[in-house]
């Protein structure tokens, strides 16, 4: 039997992290800013989707982007045209945000004026469900293009996210992509989980999905 000392490196990493997703809680009760974090895979429609949520929310809120990328700006340039108060962070390789680059970010964006926070985090259907980073709500979404059977391979994403922003559906047609199946592979996983199928390109679907935001935000008394 080998005497030689092994440790779980990635539980540890996760156990500080937790203590940090306090510190990010507290300090957004602190200051009453309400923290999304939105979460997807490369190219699924993260930014498109926060610039439509961004105006669709702007004359009832006060809003904050942080645009978490490995490297480039240019999200958080185009980001910046609906006049929300932008921040660029570079995780410098790393491919999620957690909860003390969070923090970090939080207070460099400056968040006394600001109602609601919304992180675009890194391009990855893996790691930022690993790296819970204190928000208020955490929205995913899968593209039709990525396909039905993404619960089935990347099943945390799914488990942790309260809501679940099908994009891209005027493509329905051209991709082999089944709205049912999806959500017969999603309900095991999370049976709680909203699912809105949209179209952040048209704007097909997003008066409910708008609406279900602004609910929530309420209801943590904004
Ligand atoms: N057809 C269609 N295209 C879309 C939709 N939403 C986004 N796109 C396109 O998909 C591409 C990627 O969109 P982004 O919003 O940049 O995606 P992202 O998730 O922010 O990408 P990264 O930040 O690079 O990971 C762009 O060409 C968008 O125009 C949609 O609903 N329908
Ligand atoms: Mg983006």
């Amino acid at each position: 039997m080998s005497d030689i000392k092994t440790i779980d490196v990635k539980a540890d990493i996760i156990e500080t992290n937790d203590t940090y997703t306090k510190e990010v809680r507290a300090f957004l009760k602190e200051q009453g800013v309400f923290l999304i974090n939105l979460m997807a895979s490369p190219g699924a429609g993260k930014t498109t989707t926060l610039i439509r949520t961004i105006n669709a929310l702007k004359d009832r809120y006060k809003i904050g982007v942080m645009e978490a990328d490995m490297d480039s700006d240019v999200d958080a340039k185009l980001v910046s045209e609906t006049g929300a108060k932008v921040i660029q962070l570079h995780t410098g390789g790393s491919c999620h945000m957690d909860a003390l680059m969070t923090i970090d970010g939080l207070k460099n964006l400056g968040i006394e004026d600001l109602d609601v926070v919304i992180l675009e985090n890194v391009g990855n259907l893996v790691c930022p469900a690993e790296f819970d980073v204190g928000a208020n709500l955490r929205v995913m979404i899968l593209s039709v293009p990525e396909g039905d059977d993404k619960p089935l391979k990347y099943p945390l994403m799914f488990s942790v996210s309260d809501i679940l922003l099908v994009n891209k559906i005027d493509a329905l047609e051209v991709f082999d992509f089944d709205i049912d199946k999806l959500k017969d592979n999603v309900t095991p996983l999370n049976e709680n989980i909203s699912i809105y199928p949209v179209s952040a390109l048209n704007g097909d679907g997003f008066d409910d999905y708008i609406a279900e935001l602004i609910r929530r935000i309420e209801d943590e008394g904004h």
